[in-house]
């Protein structure tokens, strides 16, 4: 064993990940990521192998699975699957979202739970990693279905959660409306009203800020990274992917700074408005997908802007680009045409939204790629304030809520910094979040015994 090349005990690795998770493509492409950067550091760190931390970290500590029954709209049952992936409590209490997506499964939750891990480590706030949710769909369901649905979600969750047990919030199709839905079974089922889950509504628990928290906390996140090169966002085109939650508030926050974006998109293809999304343009787009729940073609017919069906915006000159909707968006020959287009800075909103061939690009080409478990940690940041207020019954004002964000943001960027510099004065920040994210978790678990 001690002869073998690292990349051969790497690869021993990923073989017996592969071998115990099975059908579980994202799941192996985020354990893989981290294996590599972490390899060479645990070759200088042999407790953490002794100790078979990573081993212990990529296998959850518990997973639930759990039928969702429902009446539809027309009296009929509908039948979906519930998951919550409790992957590692080493900080805190088990956090992290639920994803309501037809595509979701537990190969992409135990990925999502994966990341979560290391992101929230790197916010240093007390909390543990975990994902959830169903292959349930919201789109085009009532408000009277989402409702049915989320109190039969609860009615089997609210045994496995709690506020010092495990905290989720939202993520894709998951937001206010259906964070409301949920809280109020919780409350029902257990007569308590507690910071059982955030993303609540503000004056019920909720926190100011965080609605806005990972889109404002990734372009932080990017003047970080920026000013470390003497540049900034002012004057730079950005380029947007997703029109949700995420996306909305890159948007906002890279507006105010002076920055020019001028794409959005949703599973349906992308606009591209060359004059600029200015803040009337938003104040249209969060209407339209957080009320009326349209699309983003009904954008470029009002604004008589370019609209791209099936195609995602990478193609788009720009500086900067923030892809926000899903994992996977931004393949290899998107990287190679953003880096040709001039782009010099790329920060992931979403979770994973790179894959590895347009991540192994970003690095050749040494511009700045902010991975997601560093970039987009402002939205779980902020859930970790909220979970400070409601514990401290409380709450705090926006101005306090954002400049934390910031502080947090801008120490996460100095983390990745200290664990990603190389030899030569270069960050990579991939190593530097993965690293970094590592070690804390590490220690706690060596502190806490084998478990
Ligand atoms: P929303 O549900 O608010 O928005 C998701 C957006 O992404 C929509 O525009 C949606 O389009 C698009 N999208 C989703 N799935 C696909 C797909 N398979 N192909 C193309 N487009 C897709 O989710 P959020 O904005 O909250 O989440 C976006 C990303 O950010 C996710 O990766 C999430 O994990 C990550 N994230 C979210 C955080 C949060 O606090 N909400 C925190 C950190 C990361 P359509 O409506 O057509 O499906
Ligand atoms: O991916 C994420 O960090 C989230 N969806 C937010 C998790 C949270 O608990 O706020």
């Amino acid at each position: 064993m001690k002869n073998l090349s690292l990349e051969a005990k790497l690869n021993q690795f990923m073989d017996e990940i592969v071998r115990k998770n099975p059908h579980e493509p994202e799941f192996h492409q985020a354990v893989r990521e981290v294996a590599e950067s972490l390899f060479p550091y645990l070759e200088a760190h042999p407790i953490y192998q002794a100790e078979r931390i990573l081993e212990r970290i990529a296998e959850p500590e518990r997973v639930i699975m759990f039928r969702v029954a429902w009446v539809d709209d027309r009296g009929q049952i509908q039948i979906n699957r519930g998951y919550r992936v409790q992957m590692n409590s080493a900080l805190g209490p088990y956090k992290g979202g639920l994803r309501f997506h037809p595509s979701v499964n537990l190969g992409i939750l135990k990925f999502l739970a994966f990341e979560q891990v290391f992101k929230n480590s790197l916010t240093t706030l007390p909390m543990g990693g975990a994902k959830g949710g169903s292959d349930f769909d919201p789109k085009g369901k009532s408000d009277r279905e989402v409702m049915a649905f989320c109190q039969s979600f609860m009615n089997e969750l609210y045994r496995h959660i709690g506020p010092m047990t495990d905290v989720p919030a939202g993520d894709i199709g998951v937001g206010g409306r259906e964070i409301g839905y949920l809280f109020g079974q919780y409350k029902r089922l257990l007569a308590e009203f507690s910071g059982v889950l955030t993303g609540k509504g503000y004056g019920w628990g909720g926190s100011l800020i965080r609605p806005e928290a990972t889109g404002y906390g990734n372009v932080y996140f990017v003047q970080e990274m920026l000013a470390s090169r003497g540049e900034s966002v002012q004057g730079k085109i950005a380029v947007v992917s997703g029109a949700g939650n995420v996306a909305q508030y890159t948007v906002e926050k890279l507006l105010e700074l002076g920055a020019k974006c001028v794409t959005l998109s949703d599973s349906g293809g992308f606009i591209y408005d060359k004059d600029g999304i200015d803040q009337e343009k938003l104040e249209f787009v969060k209407w339209l997908k957080n009320e009326k729940r349209g699309r983003i073609s009904e954008y470029a017919e009002k604004y008589g802007c370019e609209y791209h069906q099936g195609k995602k915006p990478w193609g788009v000159p720009c500086q900067i680009a923030l892809p926000s909707a899903t994992q996977n968006e931004l393949d290899e020959q998107d990287a190679k045409t953003l880096v040709k287009n001039g782009c010099i800075c790329v920060s992931e909103g979403a979770n994973m939204p790179s894959t590895p061939g347009a991540i192994e690009v970003f690095r050749q080409a040494r511009i700045l790629f902010g991975p997601g478990k560093a970039a987009n940690a402002g939205g779980v940041a902020v859930s970790g304030l909220e979970m400070a207020q409601n514990a401290m019954h409380l709450s705090w004002k926006r101005e306090e809520v954002d400049y934390r964000l910031q502080q947090i943001m801008h120490n996460i960027h100095a983390t990745c910094c200290q664990y990603g510099r190389k030899d030569d004065g270069h960050v990579d920040y991939v190593d530097g979040a993965n690293i970094g994210g590592f070690v804390r978790v590490a220690r706690a678990m060596i502190a806490q015994g084998a478990l």
